[in-house]
């Protein structure tokens, strides 16, 4: 028996193999979900599609969240071929590589809106499109980064993105809440993927966090997979508008010290 025996999830962000949403469908088919899957674009549609077809099946669909067009055709699709969801994730951010560094007063305006756009209110954007495809009592749950709430050098208009996509998931939870519908975020240590890659001295700080955290090691996107299992799952029916660490507690650290090794 799986813990989502008879679920049928849509997982956004898998772009390649190392995409932490890759760990999350990895641990879902593991746990017996049917999951779908989109695309931004024709340039990552093979390897998607290829990924798909790994982790266990599953339709993958075009879809650029900036375009209300895209989303609602992602909609339609969903319904013609699964009927209806039981679980979204929102594994999505984008920010121009030159706002990923140096000073959060030089963002333009631009930059600010196309961060926000992507990365905030696309979750805004999917639940607007999916509402009426997402069963009661179903789970959203979007990736967040402890740059939200704190300030991590050269994460800027990232960490104000995701202050907003926080923010989201707890007025969306309230909008859901009638309809036993949950929406929790999931706030991961640092991984090294595509985007990732982007942040200026992101080496740095795998270093600092493997070194410090208290289980004196950095996370993987399997890690954040078995979360996103219990979130989706029938475990969690009491948990909404959470922000919930996946960060081997490096979020909990007020001070850091030379830490003998174990
Ligand atoms: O350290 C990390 N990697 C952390 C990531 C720590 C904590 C949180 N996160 C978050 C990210 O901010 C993001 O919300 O996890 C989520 C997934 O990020 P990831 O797995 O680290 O990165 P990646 O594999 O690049 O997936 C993000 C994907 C895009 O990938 P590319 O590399 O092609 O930009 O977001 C998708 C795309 O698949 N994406 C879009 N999808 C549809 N429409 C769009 C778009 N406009 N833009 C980006």
């Amino acid at each position: 028996m799986g813990l989502l025996d008879g679920k049928t999830a849509l997982i956004t962000g898998v772009a390649n193999r190392w995409s932490i949403a890759t760990g999350i469908a990895r641990a879902f088919h593991a746990h017996g979900a049917r999951v779908a899957y989109i695309y931004q674009g024709e340039r990552v549609r093979d390897e998607v599609e290829k990924l798909a077809a790994e982790l266990g099946g599953g339709k993958a669909y075009p879809c650029d969240v900036s375009s209300d067009k895209a989303l609602a055709e992602l909609a339609k699709n969903i319904k013609n071929d699964y009927e209806s969801l039981d679980v979204l994730v929102h594994s999505i951010a984008f920010v121009k590589k030159e706002d990923l560094g140096g000073k959060v007063f030089a963002t333009s305006r631009d930059g600010f809106a196309l961060a926000l756009d992507i990365s905030a209110y696309s979750l805004i954007g999917l639940t607007n499109a999916l509402v009426n495809v997402l069963n009661d009592g179903a789970s959203i749950m979007a990736l967040t980064y402890l740059g939200a709430t704190a300030i991590v050098p050269n994460y800027n208009v990232a960490g104000i993105s995701k202050a907003a996509l926080e923010a989201i998931v707890r007025y969306l939870a309230f909008d859901l809440g009638e309809r036993g519908i949950r929406v929790n975020a999931i706030s991961a240590g640092p991984i090294s993927t595509a985007s990732s890659r982007q942040v200026a001295g992101f080496k740095g700080m795998l270093d600092k966090v493997g070194a410090s955290a208290p289980l004196h090691r950095n996370v993987t996107p399997e890690d954040v997979g078995n979360t996103a299992v219990y979130l989706a799952s029938d475990l969690s029916s009491a948990v909404t508008a959470d922000v919930h660490f996946v960060d081997a507690g490096y979020h909990a650290m007020g001070m850091f010290t030379e830490m003998p090794k174990a």
